[in-house]
């Protein structure tokens, strides 16, 4: 890039989701110049490019928002107990306009490169449309789940049919009505579009690779009188949910699940089962951590799928035999009664996988499943994708990808060794995935810009981790992880989904704890960084 034309910036953010939008907030709150770059052709991330149907967040909507602005809190009013995507990519883009974020947000780009240049001490950032920028601080809000994966399948460019990934559903929606759809993939995502999907398609085959536990979210309209008390007092509301082990008032029960008598446990899952939602999980203190406890769970759990699904093979083959939560668990409207409907079928392709997509459709075996429409619900290189993508180099030209080559290496998920002011939003090594993420997103970006008014304070100018510091965080991320069932499951956590990727367990369980040792690392004059003029 030419010299001359480089402009610079105090901070580049790559990312205008949730992460991006308040980083960008709370730098120009202190003087800093920042420019966003955004790869979409709107603000929102993960809820700009989920368009899905039926797409919508299982955290409740009052707790899935910001709390950085009283005002915002205030006027913002959610309708549904769980907002649905269109819902939450309006507030989003809400608030760009009301805090006037846009002027420094440059869409429809994507970083193609972050270049630290140890002569400068600034980080060269290259766009794809050949424009370039310099910045002392790179902060990457590029999201947790935003690399789509769509499996490799043989044939996929003869297929005669559309073909869509939920992760990139077109804005104008697709038409599904009469259709002979295929889904694949039985995750989140899909578990909240087939209900809906199968309501519009002629005919809709779901492929399910592996079955999974899910809970009816019992959504429904916001009560308006509830909405009030709320806002009455929005910081008490939020209170329990920043002390709950992922951000959520899940109430987490002290009382072990082996500690109660069968009646008990069962008189708890049967009551969280008719509240809705993910709460389950939190029935008893014991259940993510002993296989025994969490058996009790999950045999519950089975006998709400035999009781709704009315095939005995088909509800047989719907029943999960991993530990419950240990993969993402979901949150659903109506998912197992779908199966009861005479116009869906579920084929089993856990032992004999997807041999190849055809001009005409799917072939599993010596069967062919002529379609209309494939539907890719087949999830996304998870907490470290969105970064590979970028061509990220630090010191001495260390490559982000080589560094993390055997697992992603941080320091409280916010840095990385070599890479000196370059942050991450939710990085792998912080409770990210597995905590409520608008607040994980606030205290990230809180923590970061507390920093940069440190330095600026003391007239320092880069800041990195030492080695030491970020070993010791690795080792304590796995030791919190080991103690659970999670590390037992092959889940996008441990990047089980995409081929050769290295198993690491990525997110940092327990999010009260977490945000202990950031405040603790400060009060220590930011212990385990070294920070420089
Ligand atoms: O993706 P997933 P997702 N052949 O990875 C299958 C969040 N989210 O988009 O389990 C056949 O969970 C794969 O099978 P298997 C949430 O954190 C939140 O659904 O690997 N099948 C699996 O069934 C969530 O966890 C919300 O055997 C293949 C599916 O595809 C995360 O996003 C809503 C395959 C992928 O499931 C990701 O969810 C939506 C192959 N080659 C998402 N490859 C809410 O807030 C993969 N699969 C409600």
């Amino acid at each position: 890039m030419a010299e001359a034309t480089v402009r610079g910036f105090d901070a580049v953010v790559v990312g205008a989701g949730f992460g991006g939008l308040y980083a960008l907030w709370r730098l120009r709150g202190l003087g800093m110049s920042v420019r966003v770059y955004e790869g979409g052709s709107g603000v929102g991330g993960t809820w700009f490019w989920n368009r899905y149907p039926g797409a919508r967040c299982d955290v409740e909507s009052l707790a899935y928002s910001y709390s950085f602005s009283p005002e915002l809190e205030q006027e913002w009013v959610w309708t549904e107990r769980y907002a649905s995507q269109p819902e939450i990519l309006r507030y989003a883009n809400h608030v760009a306009d009301r805090f006037d974020l846009r002027r420094d947000i440059q869409l429809n780009t994507r970083i193609e490169s972050a270049i630290f240049d140890e002569q400068s001490g600034r980080w060269n950032v290259r766009a794809d449309d050949g424009t370039g920028v310099s910045a002392q601080y790179c902060i990457m809000a590029t999201g947790c789940l935003s690399s789509r994966n769509t499996p490799d399948f043989p044939g996929l460019e003869t297929f005669r049919g559309a073909h869509h990934h939920t992760g990139s559903w077109p804005a104008e929606g697709v038409d599904l009505e009469g259709k002979r759809v295929g889904i694949i993939g039985t995750g989140s995502s899909a578990i909240q579009a087939i209900p809906i999907i199968a309501e519009q398609a002629e005919h809709l085959h779901v492929f399910q690779r592996t079955p999974n536990y899910s809970i009816p979210a019992r959504n429904g309209p916001l009560d308006p009188g509830f909405q009030e008390k709320v806002k009455a007092d929005y910081e008490a509301f939020r209170q329990p949910f920043l002390g709950g082990m992922f951000g959520l008032d899940f109430s987490p029960h002290d009382r072990l699940a082996m500690d109660a008598t069968p009646g008990e446990r069962r008189e708890m899952y049967e009551r969280r089962w008719a509240e809705g939602g993910l709460a389950l999980i939190g029935s008893f203190a014991d259940l993510l951590s002993s296989q025994e406890a969490n058996d009790t769970a999950a045999e519950f759990i089975r006998g709400k799928i035999r009781e709704i699904v009315d095939d005995p093979e088909v509800a047989e083959k719907l029943l999960p035999d991993s530990p419950v939560a240990c993969k993402r668990p979901c949150a659903d409207t109506g998912y197992f009664e779908t199966y009861n409907r005479p116009d869906v079928t579920l084929v089993d392709i856990s032992d004999t996988p997807i041999d190849e997509i055809t001009p005409a459709g799917v072939r599993v075996g010596d069967r062919e499943y002529e379609l209309d429409t494939i539907v890719f619900a087949t999830g996304f290189d998870a907490m470290t994708g969105s970064l590979m993508r970028i061509d990220i180099r630090g010191r001495a030209g260390l490559t982000l990808a080589e560094k993390w080559s055997g697992g992603p290496r941080t320091y409280l998920g916010l840095c990385t060794v070599g890479f000196p002011n370059l942050f991450t939003i939710t990085g792998p090594g912080s409770p990210s995935v597995l905590a409520n993420m608008i607040p994980a997103i606030e205290q990230h970006v809180d923590w970061i810009a507390d920093c940069f008014m440190h330095m600026r304070e003391r007239g320092l100018s880069v800041i990195e981790a030492t080695r030491e510091a970020e070993d010791a965080w690795v080792d304590h991320v796995n030791e919190r992880a080991d103690r659970t069932l999670y590390p037992s499951c092959n889940s996008w956590y441990v990047g089980a989904n995409i081929p050769g990727k290295p198993r690491v367990f990525m997110p940092y369980l327990g999010f009260p704890a977490y945000v202990e040792r950031c405040e603790e690392v400060v009060a220590r004059e930011y212990e385990g960084f070294e920070l420089s003029a």
